[in-house]
């Protein structure tokens, strides 16, 4: 059985902030701010996302209660290269015991490594689902037999990935244009679908329409963590797109939250 997301929601609508490129990434991209997890708790609570995701460590030592927590169960560096894997590195029973009201796990298709990360998450969605715990999972087509993980195929094929797997919600990039998400959103048929951020686009108004037009496609949100917290003011970023994403304002409108 499907477990609802319905903790994240608002208005069947869901924001997600993603804090867990420190192992991802490394800490190149955080600044003096975002570099300590308090200050990203404190933006989580004060900008009132629905959700915020957290690798063990963070949530142990900096986790404290004010929004829903999504724990992350696998993750890897990109000190690593070549086709990509992502082991599991933390247990669905430690995700109930630091309080997480979701859990998250990245897949890989197209990776040569990519039955490992299925046979892994087909176990931890078993066990999550029997604690009522939604999963998450990224699905990000990635490998040497992947061209360009953007294009409307790609995307879409990491949707019905995601479906056929068993998630109860799946975070893909942007394919580019409403039409191509829309047909994504559709592959995902009863899993949610979140897009991810990304890397700081060139200028927030091109954010803020990507956005725009992910939510025109059918998506229940996004799940973004640079474009909110490298942006010049954080709060008034995430105001900007919680009023397109739960409230449906226009682009336009969306704006004058920035200023
Ligand atoms: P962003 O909005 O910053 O792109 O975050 C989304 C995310 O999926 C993070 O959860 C994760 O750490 C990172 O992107 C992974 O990025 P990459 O595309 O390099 O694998």
């Amino acid at each position: 059985m499907a477990v609802a997301l319905n903790e994240f929601l608002t208005n069947n609508r869901g924001i997600l902030l993603a804090y867990d490129h420190g192992i991802e990434h490394g800490p190149t991209d955080f600044n003096e701010f975002s570099v300590d997890p308090q200050f990203i708790m404190d933006l989580a609570s004060k900008a009132g996302f629905n959700g915020l995701v957290l690798q063990k460590g963070l949530a142990e030592k900096y986790y404290d209660g004010r929004i829903p927590m999504i724990l992350k169960l696998n993750g890897k560096t990109n000190l690593v290269h070549g086709d990509p894997v992502s082991r599991q590195i933390c247990s669905v029973e430690e995700a109930v015991s630091l309080h997480a009201k979701a859990v998250g796990y990245t897949i890989y298709p197209g990776s040569i490594h990519e039955s490992i990360m299925f046979r892994e998450f087909g176990k931890i969605q078993v066990e999550a689902h029997k604690r009522d715990l939604p999963v998450i999972t990224w699905i990000y087509p990635r490998g040497k037999n992947i061209k360009d993980d953007t294009s409307s195929d790609v995307v879409s094929y990491a949707a019905r990935i995601g479906l056929e797997i068993g998630s109860d919600a799946v975070k893909i990039k942007y394919s580019g244009t409403v039409d191509s998400f829309r047909w994504a959103v559709k592959a995902a048929g009863r899993a949610r679908v979140f897009m991810s951020g990304g890397p700081l686009a060139n200028s927030e108004k091109d954010f803020l329409r990507q956005v725009r037009e992910v939510m025109e496609a059918g998506a229940t949100g996004v799940a973004v963590g640079r474009n909110v917290w490298q942006s010049k003011n954080p709060l008034k970023m995430s105001e900007a797109l919680k009023r397109i994403i739960i409230d449906d304002w226009s682009l336009t409108d969306a704006e004058k939250a920035l200023v």
